[in-house]
């Protein structure tokens, strides 16, 4: 088997798992446990990549970073025709779109916001403007699934995948926020590839 994907637990990683049943594609998973105190991951991951973290995904000896980049490699590669808009389809642009804006964009006030949360009170002065990016990003989300329930066409897609984790960081605020991407997040997490993920990626999040 040449696909590994280095899988850190309750991490952004559980996505290149999702995207790897939904495949089909057999791969092997290197598990990597956060520290108990730090949150951070362990040292092992910088010898894979310089920076350490997850998800990586090595083929035949490459080695693959960034999120989206491994999702467009897997379809690329392991996926025909599947999960991908066809090219040259407004569809398609699309899908480049929304594949960068779920790390390039969305994931930036989701940060930051995680980040503001320890530092208490010295947080105030920046505090609102992050809470605006944060409440922008998640009802552009909200705004952009369609009445199939997914971001682009009437089935699933890498976009979806993608944006799942932005999308469950929104629902953990409550259905009542922003319903859509709670429906969406619900209707993912009911995937049988979902599951199958999960059940062997270990524990993530509070789902
Ligand atoms: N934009 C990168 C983000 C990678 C990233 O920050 N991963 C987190 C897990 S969600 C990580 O490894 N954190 C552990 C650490 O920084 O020590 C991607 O999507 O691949």
């Amino acid at each position: 088997m040449s696909l590994i994907v280095h899988h850190l637990n309750n991490s952004r990683s559980q996505r290149i798992l999702w995207l790897l049943e939904e495949l089909g594609a057999p791969y092997e998973i290197k598990q990597y446990q956060r520290d108990a105190v730090t949150n951070l991951a362990p040292p092992e991951l910088k010898a894979i990549h310089p920076l350490g973290k997850s998800p990586l995904l090595e083929d035949a000896g490459r080695v693959i970073q960034e999120s989206g980049a491994i999702a467009e490699y897997l379809c690329e590669n392991y996926g025909g025709e599947a999960l991908v808009p066809a090219r040259g389809t407004d569809d398609h642009v699309r899908h480049l779109e929304l594949i960068h804006f779920a790390e390039g964009s969305a994931m930036t006030p989701i940060i930051l916001d995680l980040y503001l949360g320890r530092l208490g009170e010295a947080a105030a002065p920046v505090k609102p403007r992050i809470d605006e990016q944060l409440g922008a990003h998640f009802a552009y989300l909200e705004g952009e699934l369609n009445d199939a329930g997914h971001f682009i066409g009437d089935s699933l897609s890498a976009g979806d995948i993608m944006l799942s984790f932005p999308a469950e960081v929104a629902a953990m605020g409550g259905a009542a926020h922003y319903p859509k991407l709670a429906a969406f997040v619900a209707a993912m997490h009911a995937r049988p590839a979902w599951q199958a993920a999960r059940e062997k990626g270990g524990a993530y999040f509070v789902f």
